[in-house]
């Protein structure tokens, strides 16, 4: 079976609240999305999560649209590559640009099981139907609406919580949310904005049984983390550091974390996610959880199939649609009770998009018709 259709939408939604890391802030944000149309008239989606600038990574929505439109759907149109496994073999040619690839792959994901009529997380080899949930809080104007925002999820049912932290935002805070609520699942990003001159800052974060330091040195360092997990007792936690499993696997070796973030756009799709699963978790027996970028509900049905895999031992990244936006790009919208979402018996992600909404944020719209 073959795709006739590729269509991306340059949708533009607008969170809730400004979310603010230690290397930008965000509200108003581009989400990709590859809309795939087979030729039997099922569809799959996917969701690029590269950034309005090249903050997090080096990708931003217009370096996938650029590498989308003029190399990876040409080289899937070229090669036939309609199942997300050659597509990906096929799209090796391309370096990086692992977002864009994502995004695109993870539509032929949702598409393939769409028309096995089967549930992605299923398809993905998942374990469970239902999936932890944490959430990701940034930097606030103030200590005292931090700790509000933080009982709030509390009181939500989210099983973890997580704040961003950055050099002058770091003790403070974590101290007054252990003062105020206690032995709470806790524990902190730092995107890369630390490195092994801000030991003695390090040194004391380490006294807050934080459940994990995600990222703390620079974003492509394995060899500074390994230092610092030797002289910490909180395990490090990978995030922009690992963007392949040769990276996963490197890291192992020089343990340069305990714990890994798997953000599936991050690392070039699922494929190459469940390739990670098998080094880190399979082989290594290290555990790892499923990060997120803001995704929209479509983005985030593809975080919550990841996250049923086995290796996914922490709460994740992973909340509900009404944690992001006043209204989700997908019905049903993804919600969260009791600390957990529920992973869908529906075929594909499991969420319908939601078209006239698409249609109208989108700020352009680009079409490739197959010969
Ligand atoms: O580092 O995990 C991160 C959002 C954008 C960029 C980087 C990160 C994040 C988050 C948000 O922490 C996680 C979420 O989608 O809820
Ligand atoms: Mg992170």
């Amino acid at each position: 079976m073959a795709v006739r259709r590729v269509i991306l939408y340059e949708a533009w939604v607008r969170l809730k609240r400004r979310f603010e890391t230690s290397f930008g802030a965000t509200r108003e944000r581009p989400a990709i999305l590859v809309r795939v149309m087979g030729d039997d008239g099922e569809e799959g989606w996917g969701e690029v999560v590269a950034g309005e600038g090249p903050w997090y990574s080096y990708e931003t929505y217009e370096t996938a649209i650029h590498v989308l439109r003029d190399y990876l759907i040409p080289i899937m149109i070229r090669e036939r590559a309609y199942n997300p496994k050659d597509f990906i073999e096929a799209a090796r040619r391309v370096r990086g640009h692992n977002m864009a690839k994502a995004g695109l792959e993870h539509a032929l994901w949702d598409l393939e099981a769409r028309r096995r009529r089967e549930p992605l997380w299923r398809l993905l080899g998942g374990v469970r139907d239902r999936i932890e949930s944490g959430v990701s809080i940034g930097i606030q104007p103030s200590i005292e609406e931090l700790v509000k925002i933080v009982s709030n999820h509390l009181d939500e049912g989210y099983r973890r919580i997580k704040i961003k932290i950055k050099p002058g935002w770091d003790l403070e805070p974590v101290k007054a949310i252990r003062r105020e609520l206690g032995d709470i699942p806790l524990q902190v990003d730092a995107n890369a904005a630390y490195s092994l001159a801000h030991m003695q800052t390090l040194t004391k974060l380490d006294d807050y049984k934080l459940l994990m330091i995600e990222q703390p040195l620079h974003y492509e360092d394995l060899l500074d983390h390994a230092e610092l997990s030797r002289r910490l007792k909180t395990p490090i936690c990978l995030d922009e550091s690992i963007t392949s499993p040769r990276r996963a696997l490197e890291a192992y070796k020089l343990d340069s974390a305990q714990i890994i973030n798997v953000k599936p756009g991050r690392v070039g799709g699922h494929q190459e996610s469940l390739s990670i699963h098998r080094i880190w978790y399979q082989e290594a027996g290290r555990p790892l959880w499923i990060g997120g970028m803001l995704e929209t509900g479509i983005g985030r049905g593809h975080l919550v199939a990841l996250a049923t895999l086995p290796g996914v031992k922490y709460p994740n990244d992973i909340s509900g649609s009404n944690r992001y936006y006043e209204k989700d790009l997908v019905e049903p919208e993804w919600r969260v009770e009791g600390g957990y979402i529920r992973a869908p018996e529906r075929p594909g992600i499991g969420v319908d998009p939601d078209l006239d909404m698409i249609e109208t944020l989108s700020k352009r719209r680009i079409v490739v018709d197959l010969p």
